[in-house]
């Protein structure tokens, strides 16, 4: 088989007379996937049937767009581009030079913040850099607990950010399960930190980010947030923006923001030469120019209108399924929603969330188990399921189709043993992911 692509790079090779497009012997191929590997193929062609037949509902994944795909695949794969644009390690940076700048200049302009870093691989590595530039290994940080709704580089035993700083924790109120501040506040002053974090992976209520500014004043702190969550419903102005009152503001780039995988760091112009240096050379090395690309047209496709009609639906689907749980008498953390997800807790049950999860994954409802606060249960099973909407709105469902999955969710939740009855739901939810957009 030949490659169909016109115009690119390896379509411009002579086609043999067997029809295949190989130079000479050990000359990179042109044939796609199917041929090459049917292995692989295989396998990527059956995920994305699995996903076409079921529902997402985890929080943090969704569904880019073709435009964004497209930059994924594109050649810009082999570029080395160490540096930054105008000063550079390597030559033929040309147009790269103005992809990164375009997605920076986007960046700035969707978030209104006055610097952007685009080129940090993921999240982790985002905040990895974003404490290197602020603070010194030892120093302490303040984060909400991973048990809480945190995460792994908020400070956990188990992340770096741990073991290079100092890491305290702030938690929930126990009763309202909502971000206390007084409490966050008299463990700032107890501990001192250098920087505070705010930001979660499994809160579902507004962040009052001038309220965590406050406290980093009143206790000579830096702050960071993080919004890998939220930054899609942040860019739409569906959730406030912490960039007026953050030192910087980390966040992935294919969560709600709904790009390719991958970050982004925002800051403040005082800040800008450290967060650069500690992306590059301290941490990284050559930037992913596809990403790169694929992150400028995200944030393109953030500032149409049509995007905060999507961030829109979003958050009232998540009410929609929350709101129908909790009809359905499943216990939803802190009682309800204002962004893109929600966690279910499963105290007053006699199974686990990870248990339940994978009942869940037999309906065809895919999830992820979670801790919920003051969980008895151990981290590695949970009592929590958490789930978000951004990748079911993103194939166009709709409050209706959340009632329908809620009640789904609350019969599988009378006996996830009961394989024959979880078997029954997998017909309703593939009724309902039929309804939907393809994968
Ligand atoms: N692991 C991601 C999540 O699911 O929330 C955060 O990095």
């Amino acid at each position: 088989m030949t490659s169909a692509r016109s115009g690119s790079m390896l379509g411009e090779l002579p086609l043999q007379a067997n029809g295949t497009r190989q130079g000479f012997a050990g000359s990179v191929g042109s044939d796609p996937l199917q041929s090459v590997d049917p292995a692989v193929w295989a396998l990527i062609h059956g995920d994305r049937e699995r996903h076409t037949r079921t529902l997402n509902f985890i929080a943090s994944e969704n569904y880019t767009s073709q435009a964004v795909l497209e930059c994924l695949s594109s050649h810009l794969n082999v570029k080395y581009a160490e540096g930054y644009p105008g000063a550079r390690y390597y030559q033929g940076v040309g147009q790269v030079d103005d992809i990164e700048q375009l997605a920076i200049d986007r960046a700035r302009e969707l978030f209104g913040a006055e610097h952007a870093n685009v080129q940090p691989y993921s999240g982790s590595p985002a905040n990895m850099a974003t404490y290197f530039a602020l603070i010194q290994p030892g120093d302490t940080i303040l984060g909400m607990d991973l048990s809480q709704g945190g995460h792994l580089t908020h400070g956990s035993p188990v992340s770096f950010s741990s073991k290079l700083f100092k890491a305290e924790h702030y938690s929930v109120d126990p009763g309202t399960e909502l971000l206390d501040h007084d409490q966050v506040e008299a463990v700032a002053k107890r501990v001192q930190p250098r920087l505070i974090i705010a930001g979660a992976s499994a809160y579902s209520r507004i962040i009052d980010w001038k309220a965590f500014r406050d406290i980093a004043d009143r206790v000579g702190a830096l702050l960071v947030a993080d919004i890998a969550h939220i930054a899609g419903l942040v860019a739409a102005g569906v959730h406030p923006s912490p960039v007026p009152f953050a030192d910087a503001v980390t966040t992935t780039t294919h969560k709600s923001l709904r790009g390719p995988r991958g970050a982004l760091i925002l800051c403040k112009a005082e800040h800008a030469k450290a967060i650069d240096r500690a992306v590059f050379p301290m941490l990284q090395g050559g930037p992913h120019l596809s990403a790169i690309a694929a992150k400028a047209v995200c944030f393109k496709e953030a500032m149409e209108p049509s995007f905060r009609v999507y961030q829109e639906r979003v958050a009232s689907n998540a009410r929609a399924l929350a709101e129908g749980l909790m009809r359905g008498g499943i216990q939803v953390v802190s009682g309800g929603t204002e962004n893109h997800l929600l966690v279910i807790k499963l105290l007053d049950r006699e199974y686990s969330g990870k248990a339940f999860a994978r009942a869940l994954e037999r309906t065809g409802i895919i999830t992820s188990f979670s801790t919920i606060p003051g969980d008895p249960r151990k981290p590695g099973v949970g009592s929590g399921v958490r789930f978000g909407t951004p990748a079911v709105t993103s194939r166009g469902a709709d409050e209706r189709q959340m009632q329908r999955v809620a009640e789904i969710i609350a019969a599988a939740a009378e006996d996830p043993t009961d394989e024959a009855a979880l078997d029954r739901l997998r017909i309703e939810v593939e009724v309902i992911a039929r309804e939907l957009q393809s994968v």
